[in-house]
């Protein structure tokens, strides 16, 4: 007994509800920390998995890891991915409804190497066909391929995910992976022709330079030294210690001839790099050449393109000649717009080769990595975007772990005191509301071309949403805060803290417009990918795009009515250090991200009342030694089991409640006692040695 409490003591408690004292954040963040000192990088809250970033390997990860955790009962082990993975699993098959995991946590927290951990275990540890091995392999291999490609160093994170993913893992009646779908929301597509210092383009291109094969870099017109290429140095780090591209590339090439991809879609490398060395404004330069090859095009059209925009007056054509800068804007645009749509090709491409056709009904495990919370040095449009993605993850979390709880209390009749959280719904609001939120304003400058400027979107911003709690300009400051804020810039406080926007490019990102005449080129291609991503009916179509924020919101809200539709799994990922350092735990980042996750809040709703529950089955399972009535065979209800042995070890009425198929219990003082008292039974019994399996290592 004394060993267990020792071991206790040295690796906290595997559930935050079992700390002794009180739910004060000193407690948590002690408990956190004694176990990442321990490399016990996963804690629960009650079925909420915390994860911290060892930043190390551990092994934590083997097949027979994996195998122990299959099939096991929730608690009955250390906290694990797996064990959440497994769950969802075990009651997918069991109740046959459809769950998904939401993996949530701010930039190199661990989010998608968590995703990827899970999808392997279920390769693994489910059963398969022979038949079926090539859905598991392309299930496995569509990572590599979309991280090469929707992946970039940043200063956050090496392999930083710059694209939203919801995967959907389709398992047949014998629970058997049969399929798939992946949903991707909003590349960050600035990133190809701009990197700020320290980050990288996508990983695609240097892999492509350093492990290409040399015919096929010949044939691209391509030089194995990024340096020759402006577009992928601009962050002066080409080549990263942590990241082997030779070897990715190599990876990445067997992914595609496994997901089905032919030569000819190989094309998709085409037309992406620009050299340096391309002088736009001078014809018949070399780049100008390349490009005109990939892309399928001929040379006049696209210098032309590429030089002049085609303005309509009085129902006829005028070329007006762009100056050095608009060129600039035009290509850039140009690259812009060919990577993003390329990237939803392949997404749809990948979705080719993991769609099921059989009809027969499918249950499915959703896993949700999206990008983390970011605050930069300087945030624009996209952080803006992915933050008010994050938002919505909280929002939705939120609503679902206290209906949740709420739900169960009420359907076990169990009373239930409400716990006061902070309802992020406020800053959702802010951002989405119809006519009166920043998207809808953004919009409406949008609409306003010539003379709308991201300056008049900041003076409308003021004007419409300058009183909201959450939103700060340079104007509002002084009134709300003390910080300095530049005149470009607008404030938000956001669940997981300030974040300053430089309104500088919004308008420009949100139109995301490509020249008529460049786009015209495009859907005239002789490429079949590029034909296929620039669809000529959209020359045709006189109806304004809706915009990128507008798109992204609307996205954000099926994917939110996706998941309100299955059951929940959450794991909240932390991250332990600024410094990508193993063994580092920065108490106050930590704290930052404790308090802004709500783990703390979530905490007390979980122990509002009750630190614990259990069905009435498995209760009796584990503690039916403790009860002669009960040991070793009860043959009655389970209730009445349960009933029977608590009056026997002596709970007090206020410890516990009996609902309709669960013991509730109220202190974790009484469930260790009766721990304990299991532990010395068992000893006792000579079952086991005393481990300390339920609660420590
Ligand atoms: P993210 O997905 O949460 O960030 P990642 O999952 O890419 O973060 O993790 C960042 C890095 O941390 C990884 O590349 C690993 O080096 C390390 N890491 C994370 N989890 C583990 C683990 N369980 N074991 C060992 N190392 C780990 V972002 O995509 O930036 O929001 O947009
Ligand atoms: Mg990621």
């Amino acid at each position: 007994m004394e060993g267990a409490l020792i071991a206790r003591d040295r690796v906290g408690v595997q559930d935050f509800v079992l700390l002794d004292s009180h739910t004060s954040e000193a407690a948590f963040l002690n408990n956190l920390r004694k176990r990442y000192q321990e490399n016990l990088i996963y804690t629960y809250i009650g079925t909420l998995l915390v994860s911290v970033n060892p930043y190390k390997e551990l092994d934590i990860y083997t097949v027979t890891q994996m195998q122990l955790y299959r099939g096991v009962n929730f608690f009955e082990l250390p906290p694990h991915l797996y064990a959440i993975a497994d769950n969802a699993y075990r009651v997918m098959c069991s109740e046959y409804n459809n769950h998904f995991i939401l993996i949530s946590g701010e930039s190199g927290a661990g989010k998608t190497e968590a995703s990827k951990k899970i999808l392997q275990y279920y390769a693994v540890t489910c059963p398969t066909t022979e038949q079926l091995q090539v859905v598991r392999d392309r299930l496995l291999l569509s990572n590599p391929v979309l991280e090469a490609f929707g992946n970039a160093k940043t200063l956050r994170n090496d392999n930083s995910s710059r694209f939203g993913k919801y995967m959907d893992i389709q398992f047949d009646f014998k629970g058997a992976p049969v399929g798939g779908h992946i949903l991707s929301y909003l590349i960050e597509k600035s990133r190809v022709v701009h990197q700020n210092h320290g980050e990288r383009n996508f990983h695609i291109f240097y892999q492509l330079l350093e492990g290409g094969e040399k015919d096929l870099l010949c044939w691209l017109g391509l030089e194995r030294n990024p340096q020759k290429y402006a577009y992928l140095i601009q962050g002066r780090c080409a080549k990263v210690f942590s990241i082997n591209d030779k070897n990715d590339w190599k990876i990445v090439r067997k992914a595609f001839s496994i997901i089905d991809f032919t030569e000819k879609d190989l094309e998709v490398w085409k037309s992406k790099v620009h050299p340096v060395d391309g002088n736009l404004l001078l014809p018949i330069l070399r780049a100008v050449f390349v490009s005109l090859q990939l892309l399928g095009v001929h040379l006049s059209i696209l210098q032309e393109a590429l030089t002049h925009r085609k303005i309509e007056a009085r129902s006829e054509e005028v070329l007006s000649p762009l100056n050095v800068d608009l060129a600039f804007y035009a290509r850039d645009a140009v690259a812009k717009a060919i990577y993003g749509r390329t990237f939803t090709w392949l997404v749809n491409k990948i979705n080719g080769s993991l769609a099921n056709k059989d009809s027969t009904r499918k249950t499915v495990i959703g896993l949700l990595d999206i990008y983390g919370f970011e605050v930069l040095d300087t945030n624009s449009f996209e952080q803006f975007c992915i933050n008010y993605c994050n938002e919505k993850l909280q929002q939705l979390l939120i609503e679902m772990t206290l209906k949740a709880e709420q739900e169960e209390y009420e359907m076990e009749g169990i009373e239930w005191e409400p716990i006061p959280y902070f309802n992020n719904k406020i800053i959702c609001d802010l951002v989405e509301q119809k006519h009166k939120g920043i998207i809808s304003i953004l919009d409406e400058e949008c609409l306003r071309p010539g003379e709308a400027t991201d300056l008049s979107f900041l003076e409308k911003l003021e004007e419409k949403v300058g009183d909201h709690a959450h939103f700060v300009t340079r104007k509002l400051a002084d009134q709300k805060t003390r910080k300095s804020i530049d005149w470009v810039d607008f404030r938000l406080l956001h669940y997981a803290g300030e974040v300053t926007y430089c309104a500088v490019g919004f308008l420009e990102k949100n139109n995301d417009l490509l020249y008529r005449n460049l786009k015209e080129v495009l859907c005239n291609s002789k490429n079949g990918i590029i034909r296929d991503c620039f669809l000529l009916s959209e020359l045709d179509s006189r109806r304004r795009p809706e915009t990128v924020a507008t798109q992204f919101k609307n996205s954000l809200m099926s994917l939110i009515e996706i998941l309100m539709s299955k059951e929940p799994s959450y794991i909240r990922c932390i991250k332990p250090n600024e410094n990508k350092e193993p063994g580092m735990f920065d108490d106050c980042l930590i704290r930052h991200q404790v308090k802004y996750l709500g783990l703390m809040e979530h905490l007390r709703v979980r122990r509002a009342g009750f630190a614990y529950r259990r069905k009435y089955e498995h209760f009796l399972q584990r503690y039916k030694s403790l009860c002669p009535a009960t040991w070793p065979h009860w043959h009655g209800p389970a209730a009445e089991g349960v009933e029977r042995l608590i009056k026997h070890i002596g709970y007090k009425p206020e410890e516990y409640k009996l609902g309709r198929t669960k013991i509730f219990i109220r202190f974790p003082k009484t469930l260790f006692a009766t721990e304990d008292a299991f532990e010395i039974r068992k000893h006792m019994l000579g079952m086991v040695p005393l481990e300390a399996c339920w609660r420590g290592v």
